[in-house]
C-alpha cells in the first residue's frame, strides 16, 4: 500500500465531516422539516424574528410531482427548489421586514407560512 496516500485521504474525510454551513448555524434559528407526498411539508408554520438568520432544512422522503414539485418562499427564499427524495434542501435568509410570508410552490400555491415578528 502506498503510505503517501493516507494523509490526503484523512484531509478529504475531515473536509467532508465539516460542512461549510456549520459555522453559520451557530447564530441561526434552525428548523428541520420533513416532506411526504401525502402530507406535504411538516411542520408548515414557523415563527422567526426580524434580523435574525434563519436556516431551514427540508428532508424529502418522497419525490414531489406536478404543481407542488418545487418549493419557495417569495420575499425570503425566492429560488424554487425541487423536492426530490433523499435530497436535502437548505433555505437560509435573514428576514428584514415583519409579516406573514407564504411558503409556496413555484407558481405561488400556498403550502405553509413563515411569520416574521
Ligand atoms: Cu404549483
Amino acid at each position: 500500500m502506498n503510505m503517501k496516500r493516507i494523509p490526503l485521504l484523512t484531509i478529504a474525510l475531515m473536509t467532508l465531516a465539516a460542512p461549510a454551513c456549520s459555522f453559520a448555524l451557530v447564530n441561526a434559528e434552525t428548523f428541520s422539516v420533513g416532506y411526504t407526498k401525502a402530507h406535504d411539508i411538516a411542520p408548515n408554520t414557523f415563527t422567526v424574528k426580524t434580523g435574525k438568520k434563519v436556516h431551514i432544512e427540508i428532508n424529502p422522503t418522497d419525490t414531489a410531482t406536478g404543481c407542488m414539485s418545487e418549493i419557495m418562499v417569495p420575499g425570503l427564499s425566492d429560488k424554487p427548489q425541487p423536492l426530490v427524495k433523499g435530497k436535502k434542501i437548505v433555505m437560509e435568509f435573514t428576514p428584514q421586514k415583519p409579516g406573514a410570508y407564504k411558503i409556496t410552490c413555484a407558481m405561488g400555491v400556498p403550502r405553509g407560512v413563515i411569520n416574521v415578528q
